[in-house]
């Protein structure tokens, strides 16, 4: 087999001191942190779209980065030496899943029955790969977005064929997806949502994706799928109004539809944020309903109102997301870099960096959440600023559902007024992260 990135070998640890742009400085795989390796805590994954497809093309220009692999694009060659690259790829830099749409592993065809065809031949290509290495699939998802037929949406489509060929395109993947032993299956929505009400049955749409959700977890339960389902909560673009706005409205949709067994959420750092919520608030609120599944790991830039899919690099947010997943005892998924390069970066070096990047600033966040978890002045302060309701009966009473609001009243009627409920202290608590994250320098 030909090597593809010829100029670059197994990407190592080598520790903060390390002045080797092609090293790590703090994933340091076999590391244990709280009783676990730090891949064992970090199950990251490659996006096959991103880092094998995606060229730096923007609206106003042409891509600059060459993802040919030296072969021709739009043939099944290239799809083979995507494959090639990705694997050589995830080799060196110790990366053991990836996660796939329908139409990043081959060219669509015009005809569905021979797009499948080209999926069956990839997959097993693909498989073939596996079976040399302890690469994994994360996830599998159909892209239900790009394509002209879904321009009104595929699950919330006015087109009885439409949503057939989106049913089509799902069952594929679903079997891709299991073939290739899949951990979960993605639905991101991505034109799931609408412009304006002026043409737009909303119920209507709602119900119809739900459906077709349901279609997909009998099909996929029927054909051994035992993975999670996931939403992938996202506020705007493409949509003006997207379905899944944030894990709030996930949530609530899975719950209102009976999907809740099956399903769990994909949280992405970008998708939080345009959201206009902190990537912990969306994680938190996915955990505390036992549905955090899997995490896209990437930021936005907030200067820009939309999804830039960032390389991770803001420590504070990946400290404050490791802290949420080890509080909530791990993903059931992984950290998926839905991330891609800048278009000025275009060399197949920068490829390498951005996961350099993504993998030490995720890492960095595993030492330092474990680092905020021990040290405890969080936890002990919260645990602090509620206790007036375990340290009184009539606290207890309300805790246990037991409480009416005659005796409240009466309570408040007794005191006249009350104390003021205690300081929030968020500087004090901020200044304690800042010397956890900073103690030594
Ligand atoms: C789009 C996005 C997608 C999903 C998979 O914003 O995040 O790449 O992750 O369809
Ligand atoms: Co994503």
């Amino acid at each position: 087999m030909k090597e593809i990135f010829q100029n670059i070998s197994k990407i190592k640890y080598e520790g903060a001191e390390s002045r080797n742009p092609l090293a790590f400085k703090y994933y340091d795989p076999d590391r244990i942190i709280m009783g676990k390796t730090m891949s064992e805590h970090l199950p990251f994954a490659m996006a096959w779209w991103h880092n094998l497809c995606a060229t730096g093309t923007d609206m106003f220009g042409v891509g600059t980065q060459d993802k040919t692999f030296g072969a021709h694009p739009g043939t099944m060659e290239h799809a083979r030496a995507k494959v090639d690259a990705g694997f050589e790829f995830m080799q060196k830099l110790g990366i053991r899943y990836f996660c796939f749409h329908d139409v990043d592993l081959v060219p669509e065809s015009d005809n569905i029955n021979e797009t499948n065809r080209r999926l069956d031949e990839i997959s097993d290509y693909i498989l073939e790969k596996m079976k040399d290495t302890d690469i994994k699939c994360l996830w599998g998802t159909a892209n239900m977005f790009g394509n002209p037929r879904f321009c009104n949406g595929a699950g919330s489509t006015n087109s009885l064929d439409v949503y057939c060929f989106a049913a089509a395109q799902i069952k594929k993947a679903l079997e891709i997806t299991v073939k290739l032993g899949g951990r979960g299956y993605v639905f991101w929505g991505g034109r799931e949502g609408y412009e304006t009400l002026l043409n737009t049955d909303m119920r209507f749409e709602l119900e119809n994706i739900a459906a077709l959700m349901h279609m997909a977890v009998d099909y996929g339960r029927s054909i051994g799928f035992g993975g999670d389902f996931y939403i992938e909560p996202k506020p705007k673009e493409p949509m003006k109004h997207q379905y899944d706005f944030d894990a709030s409205t996930a949530i609530g949709f899975l719950k209102a539809n009976g999907l809740d067994r099956d399903f769990k959420l994909n949280i992405e750092a970008n998708h939080a944020t345009l959201a206009g919520h902190t990537f912990e608030h969306e994680l938190r609120t996915a955990a505390i309903n036992g549905m955090l599944g899997s995490i896209d790991a990437n930021q936005g830039d907030m200067l820009l109102g939309w999804d830039t899919d960032e390389f991770p690099f803001d420590v504070y947010s990946a400290t404050m997301c490791m802290y949420e997943v080890l509080k909530a005892g791990g993903l059931t998924g992984g950290f998926n870099f839905d991330a891609k390069n800048r278009r000025p970066s275009y060399t197949p070096e920068d490829m390498f960096y951005g996961f350099i990047l993504g993998m030490d600033t995720f890492a960095l966040g595993l030492i330092k959440a474990a680092a905020l978890i021990e040290d405890g002045r969080i936890d002990e302060f919260i645990k602090g600023k509620y206790a007036s309701f375990r340290l009184s009966e009539l606290g207890r009473k309300v805790l246990e559902k037991r409480a009416t609001l005659e005796e409240l009243a009466a309570r408040a009627s007794e005191l006249g007024a009350p104390a003021l409920p205690g300081s929030g202290r968020q500087e004090m608590l901020q200044s304690v992260v800042n010397s956890v994250l900073f103690d030594k320098i």
